[in-house]
């Protein structure tokens, strides 16, 4: 919220949004160490930063003392404190298509040329080996047959996601390495759409089997039950997927399956052990030709909380819409459905339609959907039939009686239908819903609920019955997918996942989506100095002059053992008289040292990320972190009758073993304690350990305005994002390295005409020395290679300015020449 805000602000360049506490000039804030003064002398072209912390765009007129007389491009001129400007590049750097060719990476520079090139619809953008992708909120001509035909045959290279896609192809298929392309960006950046656009362009790749259709249609069915309006996103995701698609050895798609692993914050102690998920996973992936691997790891509590509340003006999911406004009449009197408007799940947060979708259609695509995945239409009614209970239960009313706040369940048409949906008796599920069952010595103490218990329970049932109900449904479209035998190994897989949140208020969610991120960080800064290095080593120049940055620091703080953030969060949960407050002191007691973590009062405490400071509030961290649900609930589901689908029932058992057995192995019993927490680093853990074994290819995502409009650019936001996101950050390596390259010749053939003395007849290597010479260009800021010449930033600046000198001087000499001869 508070970038947001921040950014809705004002639709300049505000400098305000990238103060970092720790600089202290201008030039360390946001111009990463290159030089004014050159700039200066030459009156060029400059960022001027305005009182009120906007940056303007001008040109030198002069310079007296500390002070410059900056000609701004609206007309006016302003007197300026030197300290106060930062270069800016020559306008044929307008609008580059990779940052890195910028000869003055500072942030101004960064964000106006992504603007430039956003306002001509040019939406992709490169920052070295990273794709910067700005959604452009409406329909741009850069998609289709003939772009995927062209970017194939390498007729068109401008960046795309579909030069990324056809990069991981082509290496996969050269290499026969496992291939991986890993989306992120905040909330309606454009993440799912550019998974589908990468999609898109591998389906048409492996064309020809059939089954491209039915891996799209996968989308449909996924973005019906997983997607949900969020204030940010109408069509916001509230799961991290990551899609695998195998080939065969052709390059064509010949089969599919959507592995899943249980969404983290849904877990609930009867849902399948998730680990378990994982250790299966590699075995799994080398016995389908094509997978869709379907990782829920990161969806977050928003997602089991979104069936039963969530802010006003958002909705639950979509399917559930879709359902009330679109069923055939026979099912519509089968779960007794009425319009979405009378279930208090979904008209408590005053949204029920959005505007230009139409729900009753989405059904009639979403049962097309799941016809064309092969889900027999039997299934798909009983699925129905879950979710019409879930609304049901919604409107389950409870009343109270007695003065210590115990109650009833009101009987009425809810608790009647929800009963009959899930096939057990109406008191059973009255008496599971406000009483809870305590065993004591050899004795069960049957106690009665309080109205916020009895709620709570409720509640806890409606999630648990959604959130199985979408593992089923994935593991159903996987089993559809099932196609072809004829493994190779060879895979691309999309991972489509949450950016790094910092909100006003932070809370458990965002403290696994951002420990999440410094692990997704950690692997995108490796390959980063990875390939940097091999650059580097290949061309044989010097490798030990570039630094990078790591962040094992905060990572140590949330993985160490016993005194990390993750391991005392799950002791602490263990307690039960310990109190979110008593957490935060722990931590405070705990975690002082580390460079990384502050304590704060009120159990609150900071964390300093790579992309930025994070306040977290510790209120609901312990309860989030133990997530759990009634045993009387697990019992309940397990006598029902209703005709829940096989997996579904199979998953309430086996958890319903592990709760009530006295029998247990220890290991059993292990994972059944598993916090939320560790289950999270469980499955990060194996995900990481997935990517690292694949090539991965970068698509950073930017939300430009954070109303949804097309044409709409507002700095602030821009600049946080990509800072969050690592760009500015990429930016910043390529900085501290030798980030402009060109080739000996290319050298050559543009700056060889300005030596006084004559060398054509020479090799360009020794031209291109003699040009180095001749400016004086100081050796430490550039190296030498085999191919290439490496140069630090802003070196090549001082070169083209020269350059345009000598050839205005020319010019102007054959216009007096000519003016001299007429
Ligand atoms: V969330 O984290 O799931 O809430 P995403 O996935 O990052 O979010 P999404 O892909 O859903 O965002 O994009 C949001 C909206 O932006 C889409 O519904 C489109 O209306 C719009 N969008 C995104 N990318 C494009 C594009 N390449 N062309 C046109 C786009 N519109
Ligand atoms: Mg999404």
């Amino acid at each position: 919220e508070s970038c947001e805000e921040r950014a809705d602000q004002s639709n300049s360049l505000d400098s305000s949004a990238a103060l970092s506490p720790m600089a202290t000039s201008l030039e360390e804030k946001f111009g990463w160490g290159d030089t004014i003064d050159c700039v200066l002398k030459k009156k060029m072209r400059v960022w001027c930063c305005l009182p009120d912390t906007k940056w303007g765009l001008g040109k030198i007129q002069s310079v007296s003392g500390g002070d410059a007389n900056v000609l701004l491009s609206d007309g006016k001129v302003l007197t300026i404190s030197v300290e106060n400007l930062l270069p800016a590049n020559p306008d044929i750097l307008d609008g580059v298509d990779d940052l890195i060719q910028l000869s003055y990476l500072n942030e101004p520079s960064v964000l106006q040329n992504l603007q430039y090139r956003y306002s001509r619809d040019l939406v992709y953008t490169k920052a070295g080996p990273v794709l910067v992708a700005v959604n452009p909120f409406k329909k741009v001509s850069l998609y289709g047959n003939d772009f995927v035909s062209a970017y194939r045959q390498k007729l068109m290279d401008s960046p795309h996601v579909y030069a990324i896609a056809d990069s991981a192809y082509s290496e996969m298929m050269r290499d026969g390495v496992n291939q991986s392309i890993i989306i992120s960006g905040e909330s309606g950046a454009g993440k799912t759409e550019t998974a589908k656009i990468a999609m898109q362009y591998l389906a048409a790749l492996g064309g020809g089997s059939g089954i491209e259709y039915e891996i799209l249609q996968t989308n449909t069915i996924l973005e019906s039950f997983g997607n949900a309006r969020t204030s940010r996103n109408n069509n916001s995701s509230r799961f991290g997927k990551l899609i695998e698609i195998h080939f065969s050895s052709a390059g064509k798609i010949c089969g599919a399956k959507i592995q899943t692993c249980k969404h983290i914050f849904a877990i609930h102690c009867f849902f399948a052990d998730v680990l378990d998920n994982f250790h299966n996973l590699s075995a799994q992936l080398t016995s389908f030709i094509y997978h869709i691997l379907l990782v829920k790891h990161l969806a977050v509590l928003l997602e089991k909380s979104r069936v039963v509340q969530r802010a006003t003006g958002e909705r639950s999911y979509h399917v559930f819409y879709q359902l009330c406004a679109g069923a055939p009449l026979h099912l519509k009197e089968q779960l007794k459905l009425k319009a979405a408007n009378e279930y208090k799940y979904l008209k408590q947060s005053d949204c029920v339609r959005i505007d230009d979708v139409d729900d009753a259609q989405r059904f009639q695509m979403l049962m097309q959907a799941l016809d064309t995945v092969q889900i027999p239409k039997e299934d798909q009614e009983n699925a129905f039939a879950m979710l019409a209970a879930v609304l049901w239960l919604g409107n389950i009313d409870f009343s109270v009686i007695d003065n210590e706040n115990h109650v009833e369940v009101v009987l009425c048409e809810g608790v009647v239908n929800a009963a009959n949906l899930l096939g057990c008796k109406v008191p059973d599920l009255m008496l599971a819903l406000s009483t809870h069952k305590i065993r004591a010595g050899n004795d069960d103490i049957v106690q009665k609920l309080t109205l916020s218990q009895a709620t709570d329970t409720r509640d806890a049932l409606a999630k648990s019955i959604y959130a199985s109900l979408f593992d089923w449904l994935v593991e159903q479209i996987n089993k559809s997918l099932q196609m072809g035998k004829c493994h190779t190994g060879r895979s691309i897989s999309i991972l489509d996942i949450y950016g790094f949140e910092s909100f006003h208020k932070n809370s458990f969610e965002q403290f696994c989506i951002n420990y999440a991120n410094e692990r997704l960080q950690q692997h995108f800064n490796r390959h980063l100095f990875k390939i940097e290095q091999e650059e580097y080593t290949e061309d044989g120049i010097d490798w030990t002059n570039v630094q990078f940055i790591d962040n094992t620091d905060c990572l140590n703080l949330f993985e160490k053992k016993p005194l990390g953030l993750l391991s005392l969060l799950d002791e602490e949960s263990t307690f039960p008289k310990a109190t979110d407050l008593t957490f935060g002191n722990k931590l405070k007691q705990h975690l002082s040292g580390s460079p990384c973590f502050k304590g704060e009062n009120g159990g609150a405490f900071r964390i300093c990320h790579y992309a930025g400071e994070v306040l977290y509030d510790t209120s609901g961290f312990l309860e989030k972190n133990r997530d759990p649900l009634h045993s009387d609930s697990i019992q309940l589901l397990l006598s029902c009758s209703c005709q829940l689908p096989q997996l579904f029932a199979s998953n309430i058992r086996r958890q319903s073993q592990k709760e009530s057995s006295s029998f247990r192995q220890p290991s059993r019993v292990d994972s059944q304690k598993q916090s939320v927490g560790t289950k999270f680093k469980g499955q990060l853990f194996k995900l990481m350990q997935w990517l690292e074994n694949t090539t991965p290819h970068f698509i950073r995502c930017i939300k430009p305005n954070s109303k949804q409009l097309p044409g709409m650019y507002q700095h602030g936001l821009v600049l946080e994002q990509l800072r969050c996101c690592g760009v500015l950050e990429v930016v910043r390596i390529s900085r501290s390295g030798y980030p402009t390259r060109m080739t000996h010749q290319q050298f050559a053939e543009r700056y060889g005409f300005l030596l006084l003395e004559n060398l054509a007849s020479q090799d360009s290597l020794s031209v291109s020395v003699a040009v180095l010479h001749q400016f004086n260009v100081p050796p430490e800021m550039y190296q030498v290679g085999y191919t290439k010449l490496f140069f630090r930033t802003g070196q090549v600046a001082a070169l083209e300015d020269a350059r345009n000198r000598t050839l205005q001087a020319i010019l102007w000499v054959q216009k007096k020449f000519r003016g001299h001869q007429a």
